[in-house]
């Protein structure tokens, strides 16, 4: 089982990291911001010792020509090298790692991603594995992939709409593409980004870890604040305020949905609820995993999220029979 804390919570830094390789992802970003730190520093004192000691003074003009003094030779390599290194040393190892080792074809979950202006159409193979038929020629509002239901392999399979659902503890290829423009597939707790290409098939792969299932995740991140101390864009971020019940002098505030209040709103509420002498309040994140669309692909783009739901194999493999159960057509309707 896992401990209370074990994928941390969205804060300052970075998002949870709910994926084995991204612990490599931000530990590149870690050392990335701390040498770009150095190099700002560095290059900050640099620029003003030299507008000091050659500025204009009394017997001396401003001098424009450049030094040709050892050290700064020696700092521009330097900063060379360190960049090389961590292109080739770091960087390029951690990539090839990942792209030349696709997970085995009897082992990995297959999904196809299918982007759209503007929404994420997810289709899943169904039980038997074989992904059915597509054609331009049967999209319609229903059927948004174009499903060739005449197929025999598309009987079983599943389409959603801004939903995934992924199994934690497995291979999982996503197969990419996208119907009209360039989207990007985002995932940001997953640590996972590729563009949308329409026209190519492009794949993405990564593994959730093992436990972060979105109930575990709920449980997890739900964290008690006392009220004089949630700042409202914290709340903002967490909750859906129609959402929320009064119990006890606690109030639980539930995940999904929107917030749907202006700022002033917001604050009225939580001045409501002091008077009420409500004094703490729990808050579960809204929307703690999401697919996101990372290109501005039109004038809807920020429409463009789908919402995460995994869940460990065994459920996982319940839904997805759940989900591709024919239609039973009542013979009395
Ligand atoms: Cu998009």
């Amino acid at each position: 089982m896992l401990a209370a804390s074990s994928f941390g919570h969205y804060g300052a830094w970075l998002p949870p990291l709910i994926s084995v390789h991204g612990a490599e992802v931000d530990r590149l970003i870690d050392i990335l911001h701390w040498f770009m730190l150095l190099l700002f520093v560095g290059w900050g004192i640099f620029f003003v010792y030299c507008l000091v000691r050659f500025r204009r003074r009394a017997g001396q003009k401003a001098s424009y020509v450049l030094p040709k003094g050892k050290i700064s030779k020696y700092a521009e390599v330097g900063v060379a090298l360190f960049e090389v290194v961590l292109l080739v040393g770091f960087s390029m190892p951690a990539w090839a790692e990942y792209r030349t080792h696709p997970p085995a074809k009897d082992h990995r979950v297959e999904i196809r991603v299918i982007a759209q202006q503007f929404q994420w159409n997810v289709h899943y193979p169904g039980p038997d594995g074989k992904f059915g038929r597509t054609a331009a020629e049967f999209i319609s509002d229903a059927n948004p992939i174009g499903l060739d239901d005449s197929d025999p392999a598309a009987a079983d399979d599943v389409q959603l709409v801004n939903e995934m659902h992924l199994p934690t503890g497995k291979d999982i290829y996503v197969r990419l593409t996208s119907m009209d423009v360039v989207h990007s597939f985002s995932i940001p707790t997953m640590r996972v980004k590729q563009d949308a290409i329409p026209g190519m098939e492009i794949p993405v792969w990564f593994k959730v870890l093992e436990g972060a299932t979105t109930e575990n995740l709920d449980e997890q991140m739900t964290r008690t604040y006392p009220i004089g101390r949630v700042a409202w864009d914290r709340f903002r971020h967490h909750v859906a305020a129609k959402d929320y019940a009064d119990r006890s002098g606690q109030v639980i505030l539930a995940r999904g949905g929107d917030l749907g209040a202006t700022f002033r709103d917001g604050k009225k509420l939580l001045e409501r609820l002091r008077q009420a002498g409500v004094t703490e309040l729990t808050l579960r994140p809204r929307n703690a995993l999401e697919l996101v669309c990372a290109q501005l692909c039109g004038n809807s783009h920020y429409k463009m999220h789908a919402q995460i739901i995994t869940h460990t194999p065994q459920d996982y493999e319940k839904w997805l029979k759940e989900q591709s159960k024919p239609v039973e057509f009542n013979e009395d309707f």
